[in-house]
């Protein structure tokens, strides 16, 4: 199994975490969207990031597809998203939220790398920093009535794993303030000590256009 791209990008390091933690060997290509998006578009024709090649060759893109599937390879009693119910509601809706955050984050990012200096439109960059700190003020206050161990209870779920790969990288790429989110700063710091966060962590560096 090879997984395609950085470790700095939140969509590829839920995927990483995941398959360490679900304990699934696992290659990987340190290919960056902007440098080697020839060489990635091999694998998917979207040109994005994380691909994760099979096995068998064939080659699946987009995160929430790919986490679904490792879900279903190790079975239910494994799965990191809970299979029905509250549970299952629960923690699909924060994940909804987090990578939420992390899109509007990430169209900043697109907006100041790919785009020239005077085309860039400031009302759309307030329009996604507003979105963003929507969802994650979202995430905090579910956080202030939830007071387990992980996010949803005493298991770690998917939820912890997306909720703490887009919140590291929002605040290493867009310096986010910890402070305005000292709930959510405190469970991601929690994931980060963990081992499959430790051997996921990488220094952000915007791709190159
Ligand atoms: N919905 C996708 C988003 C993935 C995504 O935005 N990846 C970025 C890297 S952080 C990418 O491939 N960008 C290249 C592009 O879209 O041109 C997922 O969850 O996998």
């Amino acid at each position: 199994m090879l997984l395609i791209g950085m470790f700095d990008s939140p969509f590829v390091r839920r995927v990483a975490v995941s398959l360490k933690r679900l304990s699934i060997p696992f290659e990987h290509a340190n290919w960056s969207v902007g440098a080697d998006h020839t060489r990635i578009r091999q694998y998917s024709p979207l040109g994005r990031v994380p691909t994760l090649v099979l096995d068998d060759g064939m080659a699946l893109t987009d995160s929430s597809a790919i986490l679904d599937h490792l879900d279903s390879v190790v079975g239910s009693a494994r799965a990191l998203v809970p299979v029905s119910g509250t549970p299952r509601r629960d923690v699909m809706q924060l994940i909804a939220l987090a990578v939420g955050a992390a899109e509007k984050g990430r169209e900043q990012i697109y907006e100041r790398v790919f785009r020239p200096a005077e085309k860039r439109h400031e009302p759309y960059l307030d329009r996604c920093r507003t979105q963003m700190h929507g969802a994650l003020e979202e995430i905090e206050r579910w956080r202030a009535s939830h007071a387990g161990i992980w996010i949803t209870g005493e298991r770690l779920t998917q939820a912890d794993i997306t909720i703490t790969c887009c919140w590291t990288f929002l605040v290493d790429a867009l310096a986010l303030e910890s402070s305005r989110y000292n709930m959510l700063a405190a469970l991601a710091e929690r994931c980060e000590a963990l081992s499959e966060f430790a051997a996921t962590r990488a220094r952000w560096s915007p791709p190159r256009s």
